[in-house]
């Protein structure tokens, strides 16, 4: 079912650092101010709790992954908009989740150039990574796999975070996930 009031799944995907959990807490903001439920299932913050000991094989991820999407799957569909921001970086646990799902599913590809991912370095990681100090790093020494047909793409090294909230919400408002914030007129 598709209505302003019904539960979805907004399921970020998307290398890290490329902008997930920022568009994620943005997108909550606006839609709590819309009166909507909703919760962010963030990777890192998973990764301490449901996910705790899980590392990154693609095992592990896939475990991860699994359950973040099990979780998003019993929120969307009791009306809450569910928010997953995990790297998530195979496709086929990505469309299994999809599948799994009885409310909407609405893939969203953070897409950022590895090149801009590393000259921001916002957590010292990638320079880790390319000095061979973590292990299997997406995208440096691990696979990331692109969504073929994700629902929505927003591209954070040419696009504010302010421009890719507004990609998303106008996408999601052509789909009558939520409905248009009231135009106030000014006299
Ligand atoms: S996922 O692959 O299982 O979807 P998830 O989003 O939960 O990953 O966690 C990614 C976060 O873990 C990254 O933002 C980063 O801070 C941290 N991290 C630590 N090691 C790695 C690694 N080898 N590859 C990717 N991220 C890592």
């Amino acid at each position: 079912m598709n209505g302003p009031h019904n539960g979805f799944t907004l399921w970020f995907t998307g290398l890290s650092g490329a902008g997930k959990s920022t568009l994620a807490q943005a997108i909550r903001d606006d839609l709590v101010a819309r009166g909507r439920r909703v919760e962010i299932l963030d990777g890192d913050e998973v990764r301490t709790n449901l996910s705790k000991g899980l590392g990154f094989s693609k095992e592990d991820r896939d475990t991860n992954i699994r359950r973040i999407g099990y979780v998003a799957r019993l929120l969307s569909r009791n009306g809450v908009v569910a928010v997953a921001a995990a790297i998530s970086p195979y496709r086929e646990v990505r469309d299994e989740v999809r599948r799994a799902h009885e409310a909407t599913f609405v893939e969203t590809f953070v897409d950022c150039s590895l090149d801009e991912l590393v000259r921001r370095d916002r957590k010292g990681l990638y320079a880790k990574a390319l000095r061979g100090e973590i292990d299997r790093f997406t995208g440096v020494s691990d696979p990331y796999e692109a969504p073929e047909r994700p629902d929505i793409t927003v591209h954070t090294d040419r696009q504010t975070i302010e421009d890719s909230l507004k990609t998303i919400l106008a996408e999601l408002e052509r789909q009558h996930h939520v409905s248009p914030r009231p135009v106030h007129s000014v006299a």
